[in-house]
């Protein structure tokens, strides 16, 4: 049957770019001549073909087509370097009814994700890879690929490239077809017409095969980069069709499609309480009523706590033990670690965030409104993101008196020292949470919470040190040596 060629819009693109920020929605922000506008047109117009848009998610790379979501009429999605293909298995894992086009560069996929990429093929994941192999690093100004050809100039091998320096053109195509799960590969380029119409043919094939659950499909497209290899549109065709081709000859090297089942996989599970239950199980008792509401005002508001001191005091379990009182009291809670360098030895912290309402970014990076320190540089580093009205808890046995503005409430414990009294550094922490109560108690809890509180400290250490029983009590008594010691300055 004749190809029939159309010019206009493919209806797989959204008759506006709504998605694309400023004053341009009609047109692609990429550069005349590049390939991967020829490209989107292949695939929109497959995607509208098919009636497959309320299915399809689009991932875009890192690379030029980082905003490809904003063209396509179907959800899109974008994902860190070369991560496309395991976001992918996620999407496809989690809802097998997905459609997934992992879109990538020769960068995002040949360097920075090659294992992400080999490994989802050699899974077999019902993924359609189509991988845009440009020879360059085109987003970030031309610098060299795994596919840059031998002797061509880039910003980094401005001599040419070296096959003994910086070895060969990795030909991707080849060494996917030698798995044997993929169900389809080929290279196509967008040189010619001619050309373009057989990677049509091979972009709808893999697509197709990702419709049927075929499993793993890719398409190699040599695609141009006018601007970063410095051509105008004949010289960039001229390039792809005698340089490029050489390299990555064009032609089908795998296409088993018709000789395999579907991929058929155990379905994911969607039930949010079993979830709850194997995130964050409940060790110690089930907890409150679902609908229990503490009526104490503090609870008014998303608290944004920050935990900060040496690697041994604690800091991240203390962390922790706050998150789980707010978990065990019906809070939306996050808690976030920092594992810098600093672990090693030196300062580490951690942001917990408290909310009735669901909890956007677990960061806390300003607005604090209780800020905890167990040293020197914590104190130096945090102070001043503590907001006016925050509560200062800090350990008076290694830091100095700070100086503070008068709208800010400051308590001080001997932690360190109580802990080393009672035996390990490590108990610094429930020292702290004791001080921690009596700031609850003081400033915002009245009558039957005070009792209510008390308990939930003692099921937060309970349920964080569960694996640990031996060392509970200890961190119980440590928690009623700070709840005496604190003092308010
Ligand atoms: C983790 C990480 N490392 C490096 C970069 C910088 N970076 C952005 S795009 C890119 C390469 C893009 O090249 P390619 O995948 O070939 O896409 P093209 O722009 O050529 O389509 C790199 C290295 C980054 N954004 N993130
Ligand atoms: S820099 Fe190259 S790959 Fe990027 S949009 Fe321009 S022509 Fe396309
Ligand atoms: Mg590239």
């Amino acid at each position: 049957m004749a190809e029939i060629v159309k010019h206009a819009r493919p209806k797989g693109f959204f008759e506006n770019f709504d998605r694309r920020p400023g004053a341009i929605h009609k047109n692609m922000h990429y550069c005349p001549g590049c390939g991967h506008g020829i490209l989107h047109k292949i695939m929109a117009e497959a995607i509208a073909d098919f009636g497959i848009q309320d299915d399809t998610v689009i991932i875009s790379p890192v690379g030029c087509s980082v905003f490809a979501y904003y063209y396509f009429d179907c959800f899109g999605i974008s994902v860190p370097h070369g991560r496309a293909p395991s976001v992918g298995t996620g999407l496809n894992r989690a809802n097998p009814k997905n459609i997934v086009i992992s879109y990538q560069g020769d960068g995002d996929l040949g360097a920075i994700g090659f294992n992400n990429f080999i490994q989802a093929a050699n899974r077999g994941e019902n993924l359609c890879v189509l991988f845009v192999n440009n020879a360059i690093y085109g987003m970030t100004g031309g610098q060299m690929a795994p596919t840059t050809l031998p002797g061509q100039k880039t910003v980094t091998s401005p001599g040419g490239r070296s096959v003994m320096n910086d070895g060969y053109p990795m030909k991707v195509a080849e060494m996917v077809s030698t798995l044997d799960a993929p169900v389809y590969v080929e290279r196509a380029a967008l040189s010619t017409t001619r050309n373009i119409m057989k990677a049509r043919k091979a972009v709808r094939k893999a697509i197709k095969n990702t419709v049927d659950k075929k499993g793993f499909s890719m398409v190699e497209v040599l695609a141009g980069c006018p601007i970063n290899l410095k051509l105008n549109g004949k010289e960039m065709n001229e390039f792809i069709d005698t340089q490029m081709a050489r390299f990555f000859p064009l032609g089908c090297l795998k296409d088993e499609a018709d000789q395999r089942d579907p991929v058929k996989r155990t379905e994911g599970e969607h039930d949010p309480e079993r979830v709850r239950e194997a995130l964050y199980p409940v060790k110690v008792q089930k907890g409150v009523d679902d609908d229990f509401r503490n009526p104490s005002k503090i609870f008014e508001k998303e608290r944004k706590i920050k935990v900060a001191g040496f690697g041994g005091q604690g800091v991240l379990s203390l962390g922790n033990m706050i998150a789980t009182m707010g978990k065990l009291r019906n809070f939306n809670a996050s808690w976030l670690p920092s594992y810098g360098p600093e672990m090693r030895g030196g300062t580490a912290n951690c942001s917990v965030i408290l909310s009735r309402k669901t909890v956007g970014s677990p960061i806390v990076d300003k607005d604090c409104n209780l800020l905890i320190v167990l040293n020197q540089p914590s104190m130096d580093a945090f102070l001043p993101i503590l907001k006016k009205n925050g509560v200062l808890i800090y350990d008076s046995s290694t830091i100095d008196p700070p100086k503070v503005s008068k709208d800010k409430i400051v308590y001080a414990v001997k932690a360190s020292d109580i802990a080393k009294r009672l035996g390990d550094l490590r108990y610094a922490n429930s020292v702290i949470l004791g001080a921690l109560s009596v700031v609850m108690e003081d400033c915002f809890l009245e009558g039957e919470d005070k009792k209510d509180f008390d308990r939930t400290f003692e099921e937060a250490i309970m349920d964080c040190f569960s694996n640990k029983e031996s060392v509970i009590q200890l961190n119980i008594e440590s928690f009623y040596a700070g709840k005496q010691a604190v003092q308010r300055i």
